[in-house]
């Protein structure tokens, strides 16, 4: 084949995961090239630029923890960083260690085939150029393809309408009618942050979500000298819990009386961040009766927020519990709701029937509308796999295979497919952690097996049956006791948006911890890699 960029490997996206990943196969000295779809680096952080877009996660804990020099050069502004921010910070680290001339963007792979052969990929991009590589590595994204719904009359909209994915750079909002659908972590942070310029802002809910307080604040010079010197001890404390935070969690909810539960309760709820749910009772995720009266509790908060009694009730999910869905984290979304020019649209109560070219028009009337905001969410974590035409052994097709759900060897490989390396795949532990934290152990991982195999000369990995079936094992066994198991969210594969993917969840997040997880994948890089087939 002619005019076919040969590499020894391919990372496909510069997001958190394939800056990282780029840097560690520099440094092995590997002719390596990342290709990125949009055209920039920045990932999810270079696509999301809607108004609130913030971090959930302390800015200090999500922040890398590999170099020195990183850590000592950037100085976060504040606990939970905003959108515009944190693309700054991860174009300091690209700059701080030349990798931009490591990246290519605006390069799409649409499909990518391997050639048992050669043993190695082919990549063809959507503008015609093919790669061949080796080796590829996904850093494609958990959350990277926006999901739209299917009201009849959409494309009759005569104003603006867009996914918050592909939110318009030179968008003012000001004076203007915006309808905004869906309430998930995202709908939660654009709520208030476009409330106070808006003319009318009517949000059209379907299931309400629970949410409680991010209590963000700005970080002084004194106490980020303080966050320097305490690194070593920040990162050592996430490595030890479950979700890669500061927040330990605590056992003893039956033993504590209620005064003594909501006590704690009106603690955390005042703390920043995940506290409510990392700091708080275990039981709260295992068992229904601790998760109801926790549940009950935040309720009443809701209720204390909201004036309208009414508009409260539609505000508190009545079909999960507390926790059991990713929880968003907001600033002043419920007071959002007393304000004039806020309106909540129940569509439980009146579904929508069509988007017309000047609005939305539900079973109770129509909404006059300037702008529609898709705050609709994603095809999460498999979706930017399937939307990739990817050809394993034999030609078999990655997305029939897990047309029923992924399955994967400690979600870094999948059978079938050589050579083909997952970060934040499905069934790995970066879904449902604070993603850098688990993303830096994948890269990790990674890129010792490949030090491994150009030490050992090994041309082909593969992963192996018995080891996909016992991870199947694991991550349903992991999944299955938490009460999450029940809840619609992404994190349990539910997208009302697809077909299919309304009912029974599915198995592509790892529940068991960070902890677990890298003490099990550790052990198979010590062992030499038994479960996967090197050659
Ligand atoms: P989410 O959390 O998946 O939320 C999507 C929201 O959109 C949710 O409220 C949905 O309601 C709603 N939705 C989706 N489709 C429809 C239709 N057809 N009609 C009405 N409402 C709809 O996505 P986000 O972008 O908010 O957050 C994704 C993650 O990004 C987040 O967890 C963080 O990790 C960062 P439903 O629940 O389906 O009734």
């Amino acid at each position: 084949m002619s005019g076919v960029h040969e590499h020894e490997v391919v990372v496909i996206g510069a997001g958190v995961a394939g800056i990282y990943q780029i840097k560690r196969l520099v440094e092995l000295g590997a002719d390596a090239v990342v290709l990125e779809a949009e055209d920039d680096l920045g990932g999810t952080w270079f696509r999301n630029r809607y108004p609130g877009c913030r971090f959930d996660s302390e800015s200090y804990t999500y922040g890398y923890s590999f170099s020195q020099e990183i850590l000592e050069t950037w100085h976060w502004k504040e606990l939970f960083s905003s959108q515009p921010e944190n693309l700054r910070y991860l174009n300091h680290v690209v700059d701080l260690f030349g990798l931009r001339e490591h990246m290519r963007f605006g390069v799409r792979i649409a499909s990518m085939a391997w050639d048992e052969a050669a043993c190695s990929w082919t990549l063809t991009a959507t503008n015609g150029e093919a790669f061949r590589a080796r080796f590829v590595i996904t850093a494609l994204g958990p959350l990277s393809s926006p999901t739209l719904p299917a009201f009849e009359g959409m494309d009759e909209f005569a104003g603006e309408s867009f996914h918050t994915f592909r939110w318009p750079d030179d968008l003012d909002l000001t004076g203007k009618r915006v309808g905004q659908i869906g309430t998930g972590a995202t709908g939660i942070q654009i709520v208030p942050s476009i409330a106070p310029i808006v003319e009318h802002l009517t949000v059209f809910q379907r299931r309400p979500n629970w949410s409680s307080p991010l209590n963000n604040r700005s970080i002084t010079h004194a106490e980020m000298a303080e966050i320097r010197r305490r690194y070593p001890e920040i990162f050592e404390n996430c490595s030890t819990t479950v979700g890669g935070f500061e927040h330990v969690p605590r056992w003893g909810f039956w033993e504590a009386t209620p005064e003594e539960r909501r006590a704690l309760w009106d603690e955390l709820y005042t703390r920043p961040g995940f506290a409510i749910i990392g700091a708080n009772y275990a039981e709260i995720y295992l068992d229904e009766a601790a998760n109801q009266e926790l549940s009950d509790y935040i309720a009443d908060r809701i209720r204390g927020r909201v004036d309208d009694p009414e508009v409260a009730e539609k505000l508190i999910p009545i079909d999960h519990g507390f926790a059991l869905q990713r929880l968003p984290l907001e600033t002043n979304y419920f007071e959002a709701y007393n304000r004039d020019n806020v309106e909540l649209v129940s569509l439980q109560d009146t579904p929508i029937v069509r988007v017309t070219a000047d609005g939305i028009e539900t079973t109770a009337g129509h909404h006059d509308l300037d702008v529609i905001v898709y705050a609709t969410g994603f095809d999460a974590i498999t979706g930017a796999f399937d939307r990739v035409d990817i050809r394993g052994v034999n030609g078999a097709m990655l997305a029939d295979e897990w047309a029923g759900g992924p399955r994967t060897a400690v979600g870094l490989m999948t059978r079938g497919f050589p050579n083909l390396l997952m970060l934040a795949g499905p069934q790995s532990v970066s879904g449902s952690t604070n993603f850098p934290r688990a993303i830096e152990d994948g890269v990790e991982w990674v890129s010792d097996l490949l030090e491994h195999a150009r030490a050992e000369g090994i041309k082909r990995i593969e992963a192996e049956q018995a080891a996909e079936e016992e991870w199947a094992t694991e991550v349903a066994r992991m999944q299955d006791r938490l009460l999450i198991r029940n809840s619609k969210g992404w994190f349990t594969g539910y997208n009302a948006n697809l077909a299919g993917r309304e009912g029974k969840p599915r198995y592509q997040a790892y529940f068991g911890g960070a902890p677990r997880y890298r003490t099990r994948v550790a052990a198979i890089a010590k062992a030499g890699y038994p479960g996967f087939d090197l050659r």
